[in-house]
């Protein structure tokens, strides 16, 4: 008798759900599955895709052992190669003055497959988000407009549920849904989002390259860029020495360069300062309160300015998409800085629902591993599911599901706990200690050439 295609359904086109698609695919010669992708979103330009992320070793490859060749083609698109002598892709932490305190010795290299081949997860190529997800789009049947709101198990399968009021039968469905999932609130209700008490304001910006040569000239030229001041404030600076290219761009004489900043402070500081009202659905609103805090909390000086000077370039109103570099651009907002530790709750039951990247396991982005672990979810599922029966189909699930709670757990509490020591308020003197004591580190760690910062992979 011939056996019936099991059905997949995935819930989320993020990266993760859309890796997850095409690992599907990839592998049908060797299991058939007939799968379905449901995205909330009304379609791919309907919320901004932003922000600078770092795709590590672990992530370049799985991703490519999910997507076809002709997929791969385009990555260079997303993640242009390193520019050799002029980027350094890696991650850097200054003091409130752009003083280098910490910097591990971070391979460069070439391209995707080199990055996928080295041993160390701390060589990276910074990837344009939005692009990435846009190349991950491409020959995937997206179903838009379908946001689901549960799922119901029967004794054969499950009915999928959206909020307008249709469902769908599958065999098998994963929650790609990411943070807020759905799929993960109904089948572990009791795991629960750790907040760490710090908000973060993130935002994508084009910086005249002036700018950029002082942050350069100041701080060095890592693409990954941090500052820690005295009380629990931090900023990243995520960037690409790469021109923007826009017809109708602003300002044609000057040349433009894509940057994420991020600013992140302790959430209580609000609650001392609540004289600063802030409307989180007005940008100009949110990034007065960031200037606000920045010159409050750091000490007048060049890398201060550079950091205000970035923040006002967020635009304060949506700006026309045919004048602006990125194609959507949602107003900023507050947000809070949270995680999921998935083996904070003791039983993890496998049924034919399972989840999938920050669904199952947000991090903060701090050691920026979020996206790669996504992808790597991706890749060990589907191989779990090439044993796919309708006999052994839990079995599949419990071998994916182990992997990704033992080695995301790792992965989210080491995250958690460097955000937490950032935000703590050491204050003035306290803070001559932390950075001496990291100067120290920092010594070490380049002279032995020792990163114990990431996991080690093969
Ligand atoms: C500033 C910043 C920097 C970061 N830097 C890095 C980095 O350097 N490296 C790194 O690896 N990671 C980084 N990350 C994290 C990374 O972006 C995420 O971990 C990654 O996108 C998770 O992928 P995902 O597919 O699990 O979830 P998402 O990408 O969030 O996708 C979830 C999808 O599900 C959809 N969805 C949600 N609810 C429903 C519903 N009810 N029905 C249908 N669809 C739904 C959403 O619309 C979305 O499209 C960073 C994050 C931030 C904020
Ligand atoms: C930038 O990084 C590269 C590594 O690719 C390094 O060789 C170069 O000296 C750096 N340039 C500057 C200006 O710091
Ligand atoms: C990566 O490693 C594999 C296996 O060792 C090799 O076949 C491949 O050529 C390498 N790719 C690059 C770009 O170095
Ligand atoms: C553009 O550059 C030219 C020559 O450097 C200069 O004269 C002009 O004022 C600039 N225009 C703007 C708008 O900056
Ligand atoms: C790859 C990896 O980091 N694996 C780790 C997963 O977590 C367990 C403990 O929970 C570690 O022992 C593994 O090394």
């Amino acid at each position: 008798m011939q056996q019936k295609i099991p059905t997949v359904i995935i819930i989320g086109a993020g990266l993760g759900g859309l890796t997850f698609y095409h690992a599907l695919i990839k592998n049908k010669d060797k299991k058939e599955f007939d799968v379905k992708i449901f995205e909330r979103e009304s379609g791919p330009q309907d919320r901004w895709q932003g922000y600078h992320i770092g795709i590590n070793n672990y992530g370049a490859r799985s991703l490519i052992n999910c997507i076809s060749p002709s997929i791969a083609l385009n990555l260079p698109k997303a993640m242009p190669n390193p520019i050799p002598n002029l980027e350094y892709h890696g991650f850097s932490l200054a003091d409130h003055t752009g003083s280098l305190l910490l910097k591990p010795p971070t391979k460069q290299v070439k391209d995707v497959y080199e990055v996928a081949n080295t041993t160390n997860s701390l060589s990276t190529i910074i990837t344009y988000r939005d692009r990435l997800r846009d190349i991950l789009l491409e020959n995937v049947p997206v179903q838009w407009g379908k946001k689901c709101i549960g799922y119901e198990e029967t004794d054969d399968g499950v009915w999928v549920l959206f909020e307008d009021g249709s469902k769908e039968f599958c065999d098998i469905l994963v929650g790609a849904d990411g943070v807020n999932s759905p799929v993960r609130k109904q089948k572990l209700p009791e795991l629960q989002i750790f907040d760490y008490g710090i908000t973060m304001i993130i935002a994508d910006v084009a910086a005249p390259k002036n700018l950029l040569d002082r942050l350069i000239k100041l701080n060095g030229n890592g693409t990954f860029q941090e500052t820690v001041g005295f009380y629990g404030d931090t900023t990243f600076i995520f960037f690409r020495h790469i021109p923007i290219e826009q017809e109708n761009f602003e300002n044609k004489n000057e040349t433009y360069y894509r940057a994420t900043i991020l600013y992140g402070y302790p959430t209580k500081l609000d609650d001392e300062h609540d004289e600063h009202k802030v409307d989180d659905e007005d940008s100009a609103s949110v990034v007065n309160h960031v200037k606000y805090y920045i010159r409050k909390l750091r000490p007048k000086c060049e890398m201060t300015n550079i950091v205000l000077e970035l923040w006002d370039l967020v635009p304060k109103t949506t700006p026309d998409s045919k004048k602006y570099p990125f194609k959507t651009y949602n107003p900023v907002r507050r947000r809070k800085m949270r995680d999921i530790d998935p083996l904070s709750i003791n039983t993890w039951t496998s049924i034919r629902v399972t989840l999938l990247g920050d669904a199952a396991h947000a991090t903060s982005p701090v050691l920026g591993i979020g996206a790669n672990n996504a992808i790597e979810d991706a890749e060990v599922l589907s191989k779990a599911l090439l044993n796919y029966s309708p006999e052994n189909y839990i079995s599949c699930i419990k071998e994916y599901e182990n992997e990704m709670l033992k080695r995301n757990s790792t992965d989210v509490l080491h995250s958690r706990s460097i955000a937490l020591r950032q935000a703590s308020q050491v204050g003035y003197i306290g803070s001559i200690f932390r950075n001496n004591f990291m100067r120290i580190v920092n010594f070490f760690i380049n002279f032995f050439d020792l990163n114990f910062l990431v996991r080690k992979t093969s």
